[in-house]
């Protein structure tokens, strides 16, 4: 039996009875746990954060709760956040020697993005559309390895706190979007970190900005996928400038679930894209 597997970072709520799963990252104040599942009220979250004073933080999934995900399947296709910010992608190759031990005929593999949110959705899109058409376990490694090297991701943010307060991004970077009203641009870089392009005033400077960077990254018409931390507005305007632009794009805007909501924090949006560059 074939499995598809994500972490909750690519804000994909598991289904009933399918073939999909979502292991969830776990986000915590000292008063406080909200597993990032199909339950987390992410609203309440973002209140309680947005009160509490004290220190938070996420923690990334276990390997028994990868375990956990892969039993009964043989065929196993697993997307983690990237590496380079995160023990996700860590966590899940343990889990899957462990596997392999005890389920020699098993097979998996695990795709490190090195991004985020939307873009983790792009490839398992992707990865079922392979799985339909009929395409072998190796095929199917071969092709989507190949097609994370054609998608981006771009972001606004209004606040860097959570990133810098958990050591994701340079303090520096973090300290341009404090004044308010300010947005930070940026993308996932090479090697999967945080890399920021231009700080503007204004959704419409944040518009034109993310249009500029997803022309040069050579998109054409392909696949856009949006999420947003409660702001369905900035992600709509983001939707019509590349509708304008880019006619035949195939656009769909969502609502962050918990870790994205946690670290793009409100306002935020992320925008994973299909490029030919
Ligand atoms: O505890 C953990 O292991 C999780 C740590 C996650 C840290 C980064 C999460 C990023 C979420 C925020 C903006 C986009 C940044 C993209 C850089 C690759 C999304």
């Amino acid at each position: 039996m074939t499995r598809f597997i994500t972490d909750s970072c690519s804000d994909m709520i598991q289904t009933e009875g399918g073939n999909f799963v979502s292991v969830p990252l776990v986000i915590s104040t000292d008063e406080k746990e909200y597993v990032d599942d199909e339950y987390l009220d992410i609203h309440e979250m973002l209140d309680d954060l947005s009160v509490y004073k004290g220190k938070s933080g996420t923690a990334c999934p276990s390997v028994e709760s990868w375990l956990h995900a892969f039993e009964g399947a043989d065929t196993i296709f697993v997307v983690t956040m990237t590496s380079a910010l995160s023990g996700t992608y860590n966590s899940a190759l343990v889990a899957k020697k462990i596997y392999e031990h005890s389920h020699p005929e098993a097979k998996i593999h695990v795709f490190d993005t090195l991004s985020a949110g939307p873009e983790l959705r792009l490839l398992m899109e992707k990865l079922f559309s392979f799985e339909r058409a009929g395409k072998t376990f190796e095929e199917i490694v071969r092709c989507g390895e190949k097609y994370l090297q054609t998608t981006r991701l771009f972001f606004a943010l209004k606040s860097l706190h959570n990133l810098a307060q958990n050591g994701r991004v340079n303090k520096v970077i973090a300290a341009a979007a404090g004044a308010l009203g300010i947005s930070v641009l940026g993308t996932a870089s090479a090697e999967g970190t945080l890399e920021s392009s231009a700080k503007c005033r204004g959704d419409k400077k944040v518009i034109a900005g993310m249009l500029e960077e997803i022309t040069k990254a050579g998109f054409q018409n392909g696949k856009v996928r949006i999420s947003h931390v409660e702001n369905p507005e900035l992600a709509e305007k983001l939707r019509i400038a590349l509708m304008e632009r880019f006619p035949e794009a195939e656009i769909l805007i969502y609502k962050a679930r918990g870790l994205c909501s946690y670290y793009a924090e409100r306002g935020g949006i992320l925008v994973g894209v299909e490029c030919s560059l």
